[in-house]
């Protein structure tokens, strides 16, 4: 022996980690590869950019759209082995794919299956697409994406609830749906650990006040425990349940251009609100850099994707109310859910935007941006989050929102 520790054990998967080189080969067992279109070679790109997974996009030529090849491995990916996840996540971003394809096709990439031994999907490569997020670091407008994520929300909400659904038929949704490894991560990483001090926390040194007095405000720590306690319970329909800015795709800019909504891994049967909560937190992000950026008409814009995306969600609630399959709901409970997903977005809204702030996976709006810009955007993200959650009922509508946002700019100007 001589004193030096050995080297981690290399990590060693349980079944057979796809990679550039033998991906090609994989879609060809699986008698996939001929719906890769166009002349040439299939080559492999790996363009992995998430948390978690391995993404391949595959093409016969540079620049036109193939397959896209995603595997689930056994570990988060960007902490490895040292952070262990299922990998039967894969079996919920099918299960939700199955459901999403006929209810919302050109919302979702095209499907083409799953092969349960490799964790492993194939669907339509979106390489024309861009991810959200990655459009507004580079400055492009949001154009109508909150209305069709809005439209995403509303139809997936009516269609898997009590309203769209028949009771039993449901409960066997609900059972076949649950995702534990998932939620537990999303119990974690969203609604606890941000508003306690954790290892995996992190901020910049500026908003250390702003942290500290959000995580001792009793307000909300009440408040947190509620949302945290209605996502382990309240099962109002399925999920996608992680709709944050990396998780849509969007083409050309402006309005009309596709928007597609990736990566359901987190799926389940939880409170609608989660979903909405998620979206508007990080259009809130995206409207906070804008302003650093001295863009308000931009601000503006990615602010009103609040608005657009709760008008198209309730518009869609709405209009499929007629077909609901239970008529003992009438329309005063529908208006009175629809306050509920309100208040629940809000909450949810404030919780995802904390941990992008002050928890683990940092908006990469606010994280791009020079320091004195980003420690101003933190310290506005930290000031918006800590009123909603300790105050939400004082903001009834997204015209309320819109006053709160411009007051908390205005208390936080230099
Ligand atoms: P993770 O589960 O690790 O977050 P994602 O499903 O979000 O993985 O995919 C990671 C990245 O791979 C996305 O941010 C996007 O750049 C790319 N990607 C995912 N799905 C597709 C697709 N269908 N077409 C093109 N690119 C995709
Ligand atoms: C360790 S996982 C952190 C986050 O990545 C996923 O995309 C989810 O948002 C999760 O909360
Ligand atoms: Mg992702």
């Amino acid at each position: 022996m001589t004193g030096v520790p050995a080297p981690p054990a290399q990590a060693v998967a349980p079944y057979p980690l796809l990679d550039e080189r033998n991906v090609v080969a994989y879609l060809e067992r699986r008698g996939l590869l001929d719906l890769v279109g166009g002349c040439g070679e299939p080559r492999a790109r790996e363009v992995s950019d998430g948390n978690l997974n391995s993404v391949f996009l595959v093409r016969r030529e540079p620049d036109r759209p193939g397959l896209a090849v995603k595997q689930a491995l056994p570990w988060v990916r960007v902490a490895g082995a040292s952070w262990p996840l299922t990998p039967h996540r894969a079996d919920a971003e099918a299960r939700a794919y199955e459901y999403l394809s006929p209810l919302v096709p050109d919302l979702v990439p095209a499907y083409h299956g799953y092969d349960p031994p490799m964790f492993t999907l194939v669907m339509e490569d979106l390489g024309e697409l861009e991810v959200l997020r990655a459009a507004t670091v580079a400055g492009r407008r949001p154009g109508d994406v909150g209305a069709r994520i809005g439209e995403f929300v509303g139809a997936l909400a009516f269609a898997t609830s009590d309203f769209g659904m028949g009771s039993q038929e449901r409960k066997a949704l609900v059972a076949a749906s649950v995702n534990p490894e998932l939620c537990l991560l999303t119990e974690d990483v969203l609604l606890t650990e941000p508003f306690i001090e954790h290892e995996h926390n992190h901020h910049v040194p500026a908003v250390d006040p702003l942290v500290r007095a959000l995580r001792s405000d009793e307000r909300v720590q009440t408040a947190v425990s509620a949302l945290k306690h209605a996502f382990m319970t309240r099962g109002e329909a399925l999920l996608h349940g992680d709709l944050h800015s990396g998780s849509v795709m969007v083409g050309g800019a402006g309005d009309g251009g596709r928007v597609a909504v990736i990566d359901p891994e987190f799926s389940f049967a939880g409170p609608v609100g989660f979903d909405l909560g998620l979206f508007w937190a990080n259009a809130l992000i995206a409207a906070l850099r804008a302003e650093e950026l001295h863009d308000p008409g931009l601000a503006a814009e990615h602010a009103a994707q609040v608005a657009t995306s709760w008008t198209a969600f309730a518009d869609a609630v709405r209009a499929a109310w007629p077909h609901r399959v239970d008529a003992s709901f009438g329309e005063g409970y529908r208006e009175l859910w629809l306050r509920s997903v309100w208040s629940d977005g809000l909450g949810y809204a404030a919780v995802e935007a904390v941990r992008r702030a002050a928890g683990y996976s940092h908006a990469a709006d606010i994280e791009t941006l020079p320091p004195p810009s980003r420690d101003r955007a933190t310290a506005r993200v930290l000031a918006l989050s800590r009123t909603l959650l300790a105050e939400r009922a004082a903001v009834p509508d997204p015209a309320a929102l819109s006053d709160l946002l411009h007051s908390t700019l205005d208390d936080t100007a230099r």
